[in-house]
């Protein structure tokens, strides 16, 4: 049976030293032993649990840089949103399978090993259904599949263009669908895969669904599977809260948690604008909040209250969503930094004395991660899955640091080129930083660029 013997590794307690671990032909871990013999397994350096990506659109990607230009009248997040609109306008599924791909190949390498997909192209350039409705789905399926990360897929729920059923725009009609249509191609997604990925839902915001949409598409799935993740979008930018208020007379985080009760299954994404009130009750909610802070420091999103979020001990997970950033230790870093700024502090991440930031930021995402990813992933213990970061000590940002101080150099002194290895599932998916189909990967994602042009 394959085996790893790691001279040091993060496990659930903390760190261990010549640690032993067996998996099985699923991938599964069957033991973890410190203190080990090496044996016949092989060896690694610093042993860490792959990180979960709570939150991506993957064709975004493609798009990334080619927005930093002024515009002629100021810009902000809804005209970013425009320009991203007719961007998306002319993606095929080749492009778009061969984006995902390329995007996938770098999450792995920067130490992502699953990925939850917040998919909401569904129809073609047109607006109208593919002959498969399964058509685009299929093409992130087959994307993670090159790349070999591990995938929940979220299928989208987006049906109006603002709150209370103003109708969706013309660059919005990709994304639209029926709750009848939805809730098949969710069953059959669902059904196909099983065992496979994890199948989930997003209604894509309290924007684009309706409250009674959002509550058949829930019980849809909760005959399916009532484990099934549950993302949305919720308060990321100040002009949704104030016209969640006019809408409803309640802000979008406090309409959840009023009306859909999120509890462990879901991951509500932003969450950048809310009242201390709801700061409280998310936080005792169970849920995850999905954080994303190189995309929201691009759009201009403003600052999520981190600080008494984890002090009052609600859950997160990190999430790349525009691609702008495809690094876990770099959205880490800036969760952290975006306070300091703020703040003109310090380490403040609510942290005992001496204890580090750099780990409390990655244990949590790990944490976080796998609750949102509805996956048996981000720890290094028996019944999880094999999903590991092979660190190199020798490499020049973690020379001279041990335990958690590896940590504090992954995330504060830019050590993602020191992932050597990655593996997912028992399989090594990048070795020595190359990934094995990264050239055919790279070499159809230009083809795919040159075609947009
Ligand atoms: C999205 N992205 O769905 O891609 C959104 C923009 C919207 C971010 N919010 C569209 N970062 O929220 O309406
Ligand atoms: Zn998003």
């Amino acid at each position: 049976m394959p085996a790893l013997f790691a001279e040091t590794a993060l496990l659930p307690d903390g760190w261990a030293e010549r640690v032993r671990i067996d998996w099985d032909a699923a991938g599964a871990i069957t033991s973890v032993t410190p203190n080990a013999a090496q044996g016949r397994a092989e060896r690694a350096d610093a042993l860490l649990p792959g990180m979960a990506n709570v939150h991506c659109h993957a064709f975004q990607r493609a798009m990334a840089g080619l927005t930093e230009r002024a515009g002629p009248e100021g810009d902000d997040f809804w005209s970013w949103r425009e320009v991203m609109y007719r961007f998306l306008a002319k993606l095929d599924p080749d492009q778009i399978e061969a984006i995902a791909a390329q995007l996938y190949v770098e999450m792995l390498k920067a130490g992502y090993t699953a990925v939850a997909e917040f998919h909401y192209l569904h129809n073609d350039p047109a607006g109208r259904p593919y002959a498969d409705r399964a058509e685009l789905a299929n093409r992130i399926i087959a994307a993670a599949g090159a790349s070999g990360i591990r995938l929940t897929l979220l299928p989208v729920l987006y049906q109006t263009g603002n709150f209370g059923g103003a109708p969706a725009t013309e660059g919005q009609r990709r994304f639209l669908m029926k709750t009848d249509a939805f809730n098949a191609l969710v069953e059959s997604l669902a059904k196909a895969h099983r065992g496979r990925i994890r199948v989930g839902i997003a209604p894509h915001s309290l924007r684009a669904v309706a409250p009674e949409a959002l509550h058949e598409s829930k019980a849809t799935l909760d005959r399916l599977d009532t484990t099934a993740p549950i993302h949305v979008h919720a308060a990321e930018q100040t002009k949704e809260v104030e016209d969640c208020l006019a809408w409803s007379q309640r802000r979008p985080v406090e309409w959840l948690l009023d009306e859909m009760q999120p509890d462990q299954r879901w991951a509500l994404i932003h969450c950048t604008h809310m009242t201390a009130d709801e700061t409280r009750r998310l936080a005792a909610s169970g849920a995850v909040a999905g954080l994303c802070p190189t995309t929201e420091a691009d759009l201009g999103d403003g600052f999520f209250p981190l600080i008494d979020y984890l002090a009052a001990n609600g859950r997160f997970a990190v999430g790349s969503d525009s691609n702008v950033g495809i690094a876990p230790a770099e959205e880490l870093r800036w969760l952290e930094y975006g306070h300091r700024l703020n703040r003109q502090k310090r380490n403040l991440v609510p942290a005992a004395k001496g204890q580090s930031i750099g780990a409390k930021l990655w244990r949590g995402a790990l944490a976080g991660g796998a609750q949102a990813l509805a996956q048996p992933i981000g720890a290094i213990a028996p019944g999880r899955h094999a999903d590991f970061l092979a660190l190199d000590r020798t490499h020049p940002s973690l020379v001279g640091h041990a335990g958690d101080g590896l940590l504090d150099a992954l995330v504060f002194a830019g050590g993602t080129g020191a992932i050597r290895h990655v593996m997912v599932g028992g399989r090594w998916v990048v070795r020595d930083g190359r990934h094995p189909a990264e050239e055919r990967i790279a070499e159809s994602y230009r083809a795919a660029i040159r075609r947009l042009a």
